[in-house]
């Protein structure tokens, strides 16, 4: 793929400073939007957490995901779930927290996060449409045993805006992954959420402290005002 020109970029304001926004080359990567943790009877709630907390991302998201897609964007949803057999479920994330629902059982949204369940489900205001790749994942990260590498290689990706639940979880260890394979991230703050703020806090913290060791962290308005849709 050769060099995009410099005068395709779009500079979104950014902590620790600016990202260099390119469109051709970026995916915006939404992680775990599902019923599963932002709706009352799924996982986030089975684990004890007040999911309402989750729901403050959800307006910023969809206004991201429709500018995404009005600039061409590649646009990636992530949902975290298993098998119905459970056999893609590692024991120890199976055991974790010893909890008296678990993964698997059964909820009000059928089995707990597992795929084909209404639960495991991408909530409707952010539901992908036809050519965005959904991509299954077993564990915290989106890039383990999963194809999403290969898949943001295949077009040319070499730079993610993320968004998604929970910031100190599923995005963190995502951007980690992205980190280190190479990848540009710039993370919303508005577009991720905790059941922890004080995590949600530090986490983004993390990411943008050491200029920008993990990545960057702007408010989705810096990058509408980037794509040309603030
Ligand atoms: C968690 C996630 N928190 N999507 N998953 O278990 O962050």
């Amino acid at each position: 793929m050769p060099e995009p020109h410099t005068a395709d970029v779009r500079p979104v304001r950014a902590e620790p400073y600016e990202f260099p926004l390119l469109p051709a080359t970026t995916a915006l990567v939404i992680i775990d939007m599902q019923r599963d943790f932002l709706e009352p009877g799924g996982f986030g709630d089975a684990l004890g957490n007040d999911v309402s907390l989750l729901r403050a991302a959800i307006a910023p998201t969809a206004a991201v995901l429709e500018a995404a897609r009005r600039a061409g964007m590649t646009v990636v949803h992530t949902r975290e779930g298993h098998r119905s057999d459970l056999s893609d479920l590692a024991p120890a994330k199976h055991r974790r927290g010893n909890f008296a629902t678990k993964i698997g059982d059964a909820g009000p949204m059928g089995r707990i996060l597992v795929r084909g369940e209404a639960g495991h489900g991408i909530i409707p205001e952010l539901a992908p449409v036809a050519g965005e790749p959904v991509i299954d994942k077993p564990g915290k990260g989106a890039f383990f045993a999963t194809d999403l590498e290969a898949i943001l290689r295949g077009r040319g990706i070499d730079r993610l805006i993320v968004c998604g639940v929970t910031t100190e979880v599923c995005v963190h260890t995502t951007v980690r992954e992205a980190n280190d394979r190479g990848f540009d991230c710039l993370v919303l703050a508005d577009c991720t959420a905790s059941y922890f703020p004080e995590f949600h806090a530090a986490a983004l913290a993390m990411i943008r402290a050491q200029g920008g060791i993990f990545g960057w962290v702007a408010p989705s308005s810096a990058l509408l005002a980037g794509l040309g849709d603030g």
